[in-house]
């Protein structure tokens, strides 16, 4: 399994309850990510060709890509791997979020276009968005950027005027909700990254009558995807 998300650690419960032989991997994006209750691996494995000798060397028949859908990189890599070194892949990931009537999203296709749809001055945006897309951001220094990271931040951000916030999710609209009334939140930039995991702020954006710049999924090759665990399960022959 490639994890990292709601549906990856789901997944691996009802894997380790059904005695399956899987092993867990992480990228090691964070400093100290969830424990699963299977084996664990923890760094990328070296590109597509990495990842195509670690499934032969492993014997691996089948993989479950459970990456977010944002970890375009991963799932273009397992596609490739799994078809070279010829073993079974399917992705596990949720449906894209749809706005509601009482939304106000406007929907961009990458975090370049989110920063062009922000005011130049004066706005004061939460970027829920994690730490490896805020550079952009400064492109646009005279608005104030309300950051939540899931590690304090190694270096100096290259935002000038930011609060940070460490969390680490799932969040909720309560909290959110207080959150945002609390820094006076004026936009909300945020990936469509679907699940429960981080819909939190756009049910809080939501309440506060705040726009919210959307940022489209990236591209992935085609594979084969499926959206229940019941059906992954099945797959596996685990059903
Ligand atoms: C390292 C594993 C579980 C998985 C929980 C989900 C839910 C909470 C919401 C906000 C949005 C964001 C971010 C977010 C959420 C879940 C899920 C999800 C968004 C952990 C985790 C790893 C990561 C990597 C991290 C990224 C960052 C993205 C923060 C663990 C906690 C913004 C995505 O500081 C960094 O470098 C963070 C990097 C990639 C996006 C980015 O580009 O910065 N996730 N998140 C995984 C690995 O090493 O392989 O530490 O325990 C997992 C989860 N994060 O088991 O219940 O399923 O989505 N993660 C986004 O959606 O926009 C936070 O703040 O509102
Ligand atoms: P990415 O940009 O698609 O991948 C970059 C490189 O990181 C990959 O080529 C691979 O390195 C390594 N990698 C990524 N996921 C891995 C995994 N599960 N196991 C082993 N190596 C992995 O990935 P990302 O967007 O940084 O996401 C990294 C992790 O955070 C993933 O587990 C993802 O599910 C989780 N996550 C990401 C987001 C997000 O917004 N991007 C949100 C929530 C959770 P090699 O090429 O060396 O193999």
């Amino acid at each position: 399994m490639l994890g990292g998300t709601t549906e990856a650690s789901r997944l691996a419960k009802a894997l380790a309850e059904a005695g399956a032989d899987a092993v867990f991997s992480y990228a090691g994006r964070t400093n100290s990510p969830v424990t699963q209750p299977l084996p664990m691996r923890v760094g990328g494995f070296g590109g597509t060709d990495g990842l195509a000798d670690y499934l032969r060397a492993e014997a691996i028949t089948h993989v479950v890509d459970a990456t977010h859908p944002f970890a375009a990189q991963m799932s273009s890599n397992a596609v490739h791997a799994c078809a070279r070194a010829c073993v079974a892949l399917a992705a596990f990931e949720r449906a894209p979020w749809q706005a509601d009537k009482a939304d106000s999203w406007t929907h961009v296709p990458d975090i370049a276009a989110a920063v062009d749809a922000l005011p130049d001055a004066g706005a004061r945006v939460f970027l829920a968005i994690g730490k490896q897309n805020l550079d952009g951001f400064a492109a646009k220094p005279a608005n104030h950027y309300l950051l939540r990271l899931v590690d304090e931040p190694a270096a100096a951000l290259s935002l000038p005027n930011n609060t940070v916030v460490i969390a680490r999710g799932p969040f909720d609209a309560a909290s959110d909700e207080a959150l945002m009334r609390h820094h006076a939140i004026t936009h909300i930039v945020s990936k469509n990254a679907g699940g429960a995991g981080a819909a939190a702020k756009l049910i809080a954006a939501r309440a506060l009558g705040l726009p919210v710049v959307m940022v489209d999924r990236p591209a992935v090759p085609p594979r084969n995807i499926l959206r229940r665990l019941d059906d992954v399960l099945a797959w596996l022959g685990h059903a």
